[in-house]
């Protein structure tokens, strides 16, 4: 198979809702030398963001969104796994976690082992995390990032609630913010006062690498 058809593939094993399918094009374009990031971005976001869509107009229901979610989940844990290990250490500590109210994992999950792969301590702090943990964890660990993603409207008030509390508990000029998630924006960074923003998993790397100063 061709790089084309392996993304292709990796498409329509999402909008099947094939969770096999998902894992053994992800283990075959893998094979075949397709680059992992490549098949994530190209292939099976696009067909998780069709059903979205498709949800979204109410031509698909919460079921279906299930099923694609748990394909999507398959093809994307075979890809991060393949990601370069064991680059060298940043010696920088990152929180990552997805706000309280919000199951919505994947792409935060994507984002840290993007940071993984490129030489970050990362504390995944899972999804459903409340504010409180968030601060907890922080004094905890002394991180010099902490980011937070938030895929719902209606949960990423969170991430305000989060500047808020720092603010509060005297932490938010010991550690940089980066916000992201489908609805985060720049303007949303400004607003709400975090320090960065970041589209997708590379732009994350981009973004914190910036945040800690390294070049
Ligand atoms: Co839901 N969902 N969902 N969902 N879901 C959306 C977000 C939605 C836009 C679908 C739609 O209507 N078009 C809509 C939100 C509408 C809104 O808020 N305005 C929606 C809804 C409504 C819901 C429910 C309320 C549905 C219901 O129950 N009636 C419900 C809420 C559950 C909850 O969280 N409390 C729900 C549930 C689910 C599933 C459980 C079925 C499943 C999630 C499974 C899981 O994550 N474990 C799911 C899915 C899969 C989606 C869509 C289809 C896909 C999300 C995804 O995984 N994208 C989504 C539609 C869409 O986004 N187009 C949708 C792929 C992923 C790689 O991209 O997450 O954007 P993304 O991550 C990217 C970037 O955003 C960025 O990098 C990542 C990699 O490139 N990024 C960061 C993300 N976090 C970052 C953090 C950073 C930096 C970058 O630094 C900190």
């Amino acid at each position: 198979m061709g790089e084309q058809e392996v993304l292709a593939a990796a498409k329509k094993a999402i909008i099947d809702y094939d969770v096999e399918k998902a894992e053994q094009v992800a283990k075959d374009g893998l094979a075949a030398g397709v680059d992992p990031v490549a098949l994530i971005e190209k292939g099976f976001v696009p067909g998780i963001t069709e059903i979205g869509d498709l949800f979204d107009s109410g031509e698909v229901y919460l079921p279906e969104l299930i099923l694609a979610a748990d394909a999507m989940k398959a093809g994307t844990s075979v890809c991060e796994a393949a990601f370069p290990a064991g680059t060298v250490s940043t010696k920088k500590k990152v929180i990552m976690g997805t706000v309280e109210g919000d199951i919505h994992d994947i792409g935060k999950s994507i984002v840290v082992s993007f940071l993984s792969a490129n030489g970050f301590d990362v504390y995944d702090l899972g999804r459903d995390v409340s504010v409180a943990t968030f601060i907890e964890k922080a004094k905890e660990l002394k991180p010099d990032v902490i980011g937070s993603s938030a895929l719902l409207t209606t949960t990423m008030g969170h991430q305000k609630a989060l500047e808020e509390e720092l603010r509060e508990a005297g932490l938010r000029d010991k550690v940089k913010t980066i916000v992201g998630g489908a609805p985060a924006s720049k303007e949303w960074v400004e607003k709400i006062g975090a320090d960065a923003y970041a589209e997708n998993a590379a732009d994350a790397v981009t973004q914190v690498k910036k945040l800690c100063g390294i070049a």
